[in-house]
């Protein structure tokens, strides 16, 4: 008698011990990381410095933007644009060859010797931010393609 006490005692502790198990495996998976999207993987960037991350890139209060150029192979579109001091222009190549923006004149490049791809970290890549902080009108080509002109006024 007291061996089939024993018997189911230990049955329905091995029982116990399924449900615990089981219980445990059953309850929701807590996945603590932090779903990060890859888009901030290469950075901010300004004038090829990347920016540290939790640095406030400010909008609103600030006058600063953004304003594209594109190049096509042939020519900067558009060839002229105006922007404030402080503003960054982002000039992209869209064509097959290469770009590298560089102040005129070519190819000592002496007006504007900070603007100038070949100089900055985004050398050989397929686009070139740089924040304009001096005034003047800045005449600019591409230094692989030195008829390809534009010109950046900043006020
Ligand atoms: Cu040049």
């Amino acid at each position: 008698m007291n061996k089939t006490l024993i018997v189911i005692a230990i049955i329905i502790v091995i029982i116990g011990g399924f449900f615990l198990f089981f219980g445990k495996s059953n309850a929701p998976v807590i996945d603590n990381k932090e779903t990060t999207s890859g888009a901030n993987e290469a950075g901010p960037q300004v004038n090829g410095v990347p920016v540290p991350d939790g640095t406030k890139m400010e909008t609103g209060t600030v006058s600063e933007s953004v304003v594209t150029v594109t190049y096509n192979g042939s020519v900067f579109s558009p060839k002229t644009i105006t922007v404030k001091k402080g503003d960054s222009v982002t000039f992209i190549n869209e064509s097959n060859g290469g770009m590298s923006v560089a102040s005129d004149p070519h190819p000592s490049h002496t007006i504007y010797p900070e603007f100038d791809q070949y100089k900055s970290a985004e050398k050989g890549k397929k686009s070139y931010t740089f924040v304009f902080d001096k005034i003047g009108s800045w005449g600019y080509h591409n230094h692989l393609n030195s008829s390809a002109v534009g010109m950046v006024t900043v006020e």
